[in-house]
C-alpha cells in the first residue's frame, strides 16, 4: 500500500498536464485501477485484516484523489499565469485610423434638396432605370416623331433579331417615376424623384449619365403660383438667402403652361453669387401637368390639376459648392472626393425660409 502510495503521489506531482492525469487516476482509482483492485482483496482476508486494511486503502484513495483534484488546480493556475503573461493588451495604445470615405457631392445634394421639399410634404418615389418606351415617352406625351426618341439622344437596350416588342430604354429622365406614382397612389399626390437619367450626350457640360431630381404635385385648384411660392421656397432653403426668380415661357411635351425658371445672380471679378446682383440664371424647367399626362397616370384632368419641375442635380451641386468641371463628378478621383465630399455627419439642414 505504501508503494502504491509513493508511486501515484510522485507521478501526480510530476504530471505535466491535464491528460496525464486521467490517465493516472483511471490506472490508481478507475474501476479497474490498482487502488481498485487492492480493494477487491478484502473480500478474501480475515474480518481483523479487512478492518485494519479497509480503512488504509479507503484513505489511500481519498489522499490519491485530494492530490489528483490538486494538481489539475494547479495546471489550471499555471495555464492561467501563462495566458495572462502571453495573451496581454496595451489598452493605452492609440486606435488604428480607419480611412475615412466621404459622402459624394451628388448624394449631398440629394439630401438637401429631399429634405427642403420634405418639409413641404413631399415624399421619394423611386423607380427602375430600364424602361419601357411608354413610361419614358407615350405616358409623357411625347410623340413618335419627337428627336429626343432617336438613337442620337437615347440609349436602347438590344433586341435580339426577330424580337419585335417595344423597346426598352435606359430612362432619359426620372419622369416615369411619377407616371408610376400616379398609377399606384392617385390624387392628391406630391412626390419627389431623384436619380439617374441617360442621355446620348458627352462633352464639357453633358456627361451620358447624370442625375436629375423632379417634383410633381397633384391637388384640387393647383396652380402656377402654387408653383412659384414652392419653387422659390425651395431656393431660400438650398441658397441660405432670399433669391428672385424669374419665369420664363417655354415649351415641353409633358407641361402646359411651361416655364423655364432663372434666378437671381451677380458675376463679378470671376466671383458667381447667387441671390445679388441683376444678373439670371436658368436653374429648373417647370409647369402645369398636361391633362394627357395625367391621364396617363390615371388621374381624371378635369378634376385635377398638377404642376411638375426638373432639375438637373449635378449642375446644381455645382453652382452652390463652386466645383468648375461635370467630368470630375465621375472620374472616383480619391483627391477630388476628399476635397469636395462631405463628412457623414454634415447632416443637411434647413436654412432660410422654412
Ligand atoms: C410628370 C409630369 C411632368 C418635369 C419637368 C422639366 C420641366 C425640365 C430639365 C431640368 C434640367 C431636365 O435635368 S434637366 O436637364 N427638366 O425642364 N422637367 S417639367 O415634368 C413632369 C414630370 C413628370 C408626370
Amino acid at each position: 500500500m505504501e508503494e502504491l502510495r509513493a508511486k501515484y503521489i510522485e507521478a501526480i506531482s510530476q504530471a505535466a498536464d491535464e491528460a496525464t492525469l486521467e490517465v493516472l487516476r483511471v490506472q490508481a482509482v478507475g474501476k479497474k485501477g490498482e487502488v481498485s483492485l487492492a480493494m477487491r482483496e478484502l473480500g478474501r482476508m480475515t474480518p481483523e485484516e479487512r478492518q485494519i486494511a479497509g480503512p488504509r486503502l479507503n484513505a489511500l484513495k481519498d489522499e490519491i484523489n485530494s492530490a489528483l483534484a490538486a494538481k489539475k488546480e494547479a495546471l489550471a493556475d499555471a495555464a492561467l499565469d501563462e495566458r495572462l503573461r502571453t495573451e496581454w493588451l496595451d489598452v493605452t495604445l492609440p486606435g488604428r485610423r480607419r480611412p475615412a470615405g466621404t459622402v459624394h457631392p451628388v448624394s449631398q445634394v440629394t439630401e438637401e434638396i429631399t429634405a427642403i421639399f420634405a418639409d413641404m410634404g413631399f415624399s421619394v418615389a423611386e423607380g427602375p432605370q430600364i424602361e419601357t418606351d411608354w413610361y419614358n415617352f407615350d405616358a409623357l406625351n411625347i410623340p413618335p416623331e419627337h428627336p429626343t426618341r432617336t438613337e442620337m439622344d437615347t440609349f436602347y437596350m438590344h433586341r435580339e433579331p426577330g424580337d419585335n416588342r417595344p423597346p426598352h430604354v435606359l430612362r432619359t429622365h426620372t419622369s416615369p417615376v411619377q407616371i408610376r406614382a400616379m398609377q399606384a397612389q392617385g390624387a392628391p399626390i406630391r412626390v419627389i424623384a431623384p436619380g439617374r437619367v441617360y442621355r446620348a450626350d458627352y462633352d464639357q457640360t453633358h456627361t451620358p449619365m447624370f442625375h436629375q431630381l423632379e417634383g410633381l404635385a397633384v391637388d384640387r385648384d393647383l396652380s402656377m403660383a402654387n408653383l412659384k411660392w414652392c419653387l422659390e421656397e425651395f431656393f431660400a432653403a438650398f441658397f441660405g438667402v432670399a433669391v428672385k426668380t424669374r419665369f420664363r415661357a417655354s415649351h415641353f411635351p409633358f407641361t402646359e403652361p411651361s416655364a423655364e425658371v432663372d434666378i437671381q445672380c451677380s458675376w463679378e471679378g470671376g466671383q458667381l453669387r447667387i441671390g445679388e446682383g441683376d444678373g439670371w440664371m436658368e436653374v429648373l424647367g417647370s409647369g402645369m401637368v398636361h391633362p394627357k399626362v395625367l391621364q396617363a397616370g390615371d388621374i381624371d384632368p378635369d378634376q385635377w390639376q398638377g404642376f411638375a419641375f426638373g432639375i438637373g442635380i449635378d449642375r446644381i451641386a455645382m453652382l452652390k459648392y463652386g466645383m468648375p468641371d461635370l467630368r470630375a463628378f465621375f472620374d472616383s478621383d480619391l483627391r477630388w472626393l476628399r476635397h469636395f465630399g462631405f463628412s457623414a455627419l454634415q447632416v443637411p439642414t434647413l436654412q432660410g425660409g422654412i
